[in-house]
């Protein structure tokens, strides 16, 4: 499997964090949506990462799809995210809002950057869906015992919302700031520390338009 991204996306990241996870060994394409538009659009219409083309040559699009995908392709047991039932529709909530929270972090960075005269008004509603998305989390995760979403074991969850949390921290510091967020923020220091996390990695980077 061929997967097209670089690591500074949270969404590209999530993908291969997990795909190590599971063992899967992947083709990397480190290409830059800006630089290496024409590269990603041979297999993504959208111009976006992550985009893992499978070895039939089918370009899946979007982590949650590709991230289902793979689950598919691993024994129940060893699944990140549950395959069912109330356990699987908490652990979509939680990523759809730890993406949702990436989501606009992405957003506020474009507009930010790509209009001479970013709206005020959009962007203060995107620091505000940011913020009310991780004080929601950081509810959510204080509501729920062990150090891990699921309890004592990793799942997709911890995986998404560590790094979700080390992107907006590096692309907007003061939206951000993760003090005002100490469990999460200690779930991903716990996590960025492990070898997977530091050996698929990459500091966010401005790209040049
Ligand atoms: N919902 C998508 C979001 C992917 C996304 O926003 N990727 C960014 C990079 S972090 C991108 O491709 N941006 C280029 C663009 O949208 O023009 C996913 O989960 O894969």
């Amino acid at each position: 499997m061929m997967l097209i991204g670089q690591f500074d996306s949270p969404f590209t990241r999530r993908v291969a964090i997990t795909m190590r996870l599971y063992g899967m060994p992947f083709d990397h394409r480190p290409w830059s949506v800006f630089g290496d538009a024409d590269r990603i659009s041979a297999h993504n219409p959208l111009l976006r990462v992550p985009t893992l083309v499978l070895d039939d040559g089918i370009a899946l699009v979007d982590s949650q799809a590709i991230l289902d995908h793979l689950d598919g392709l691993v024994e129940p047991g060893r699944r990140l995210m549950p395959s069912e039932g109330h356990a699987r529709a908490e652990a979509m909530r939680i990523c759809a809002v730890a993406c949702g929270i990436g989501d606009k972090a992405v957003a506020l960075f474009y507009e930010l950057r790509l209009h001479e005269a970013p709206s005020a008004f959009y962007v203060e509603r995107c620091h505000r869906q940011i913020r009310d998305g991780l004080v929601w989390l950081e509810q959510a995760y204080a509501e729920r015992p062990g150090p891990f979403w699921a309890g004592e074991a990793l799942s997709q969850p911890d995986i998404t919302v560590a790094v979700i949390l080390r992107h907006l921290g590096e692309a907007h510091p003061d939206p951000a700031r993760l003090d005002g967020y100490p469990r999460l923020a200690a779930l991903a220091a716990m996590l960025e520390a492990t070898e997977i996390f530091r050996e698929i990695s990459q500091p966010f980077v401005a790209p040049s338009a």
